[in-house]
């Protein structure tokens, strides 16, 4: 039997698996060397945790490592349904959560190693969780794509951590009530940029999707469509880093302004940045929960133990 120890929690509603023993030795090399390490070789084990039986297509597995540098508080490799992510946000801020949780570290600053580079958390007395991250730039402003079945849609492209598609101006409906019909147009707008080879500036796939809408709430509500096809439930840190940069470069947003970004299920953000010389550094606020401690277990014979791949 296979014992993979979890702790799982939501920021903003979406779910964040922390993975917190039970994955193979993955070496004390940099989190790229890791995440390669865990994909090329191990990769059953992102299934075993995240695909059905155990999990579902929502769920971002966060496997906790230890840093490279011991003045942080912990090393990360993010991965879903569909392979690995370069930085998460909501699921920094479960991570960091799930540490307090077991009270490996207090309220304070906590840096955190991501294959993306490291991030600063803070720690608040409140429980929320403040996460300093990545530098975030627009590499395209509107660029039109032509989607099948839809016509010319018109956006820019940004990396938050990772790779976003952000459109203010579309034709859909950015509210909970019309999910199927956000789904499926995000899903049409992912395939064209792949299929016409738009590609982010490292040569990674643009895999993100984020429609922006008014909001009564907040500055704008957001949909975010993630690459194995499932919506983010919370406003997606690495969205809302990617729209700060879009903000700032039309000079929407001033240095220190607050952003609040609302999720299309409701729940917040509150972000803003802070310019290092030439980079954004976006630093986004929000609060995880803890909703279980559990042990996953692989029966040898189960011919589902590995997850469901279809
Ligand atoms: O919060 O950055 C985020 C995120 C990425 C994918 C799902 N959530």
């Amino acid at each position: 039997m296979q014992r993979i120890q979890i702790i799982d929690s939501h920021t903003g509603g979406e779910p964040t698996r922390l993975v917190v023993d039970g994955f193979p030795d993955l070496g004390t090399g940099s989190m790229v060397e890791r995440r390669a390490l865990l994909a090329a070789e191990h990769d059953r084990w992102r299934t075993a945790t995240v695909l059905e039986p155990r999990g579902n297509d929502v769920i971002v597995g966060a496997l906790l490592c230890p840093p490279v540098d011991a003045r942080n508080a912990a090393g990360v490799v993010f991965f879903n349904n569909s392979g690995y992510l370069g930085m998460c946000g909501h699921g920094t801020i479960g991570l960091v959560a799930s540490l307090a949780h077991m009270g490996r570290i207090q309220p304070g600053v906590h840096g955190i190693e991501t294959p993306v580079g490291t991030v600063q958390t803070t720690l608040h007395e409140d429980g929320s969780v403040s996460v300093r991250n990545v530098p975030a730039h627009r590499l395209h402003h509107q660029m039109t794509l032509q989607v099948p079945g839809y016509g010319p849609v018109t956006g820019d492209v940004a990396w938050g951590g990772n790779w976003f598609f952000l459109m203010t101006k579309h034709q859909q409906r950015v509210e909970s009530k019309n999910l199927a019909a956000l789904t499926a147009f995000a899903l049409a707008v992912q395939q064209a940029l792949a299929d016409q080879g738009v590609r982010g500036s490292d040569g990674g796939l643009i895999d993100h999707i984020e429609l922006f809408a008014d909001d009564a709430e907040a500055d704008s509500r957001n949909f975010v469509l993630c690459p194995g096809g499932a919506y983010d439930r919370s406003p997606c840190g690495t969205g809302t880093s990617a729209k700060l940069a879009c903000l700032a470069a039309d000079g929407k947003l001033q240095p220190g302004q607050v952003w609040r970004q609302a999720s299309i299920i409701g729940s917040q953000f509150e972000a803003s940045y802070a310019m290092e010389g030439e980079q954004l550094i976006p630093t986004l606020r929000g609060r995880a929960f803890m909703s279980a401690e559990a042990t996953l277990l692989i029966e040898p014979g189960d011919p589902f133990g590995w997850g469901i791949q279809l």
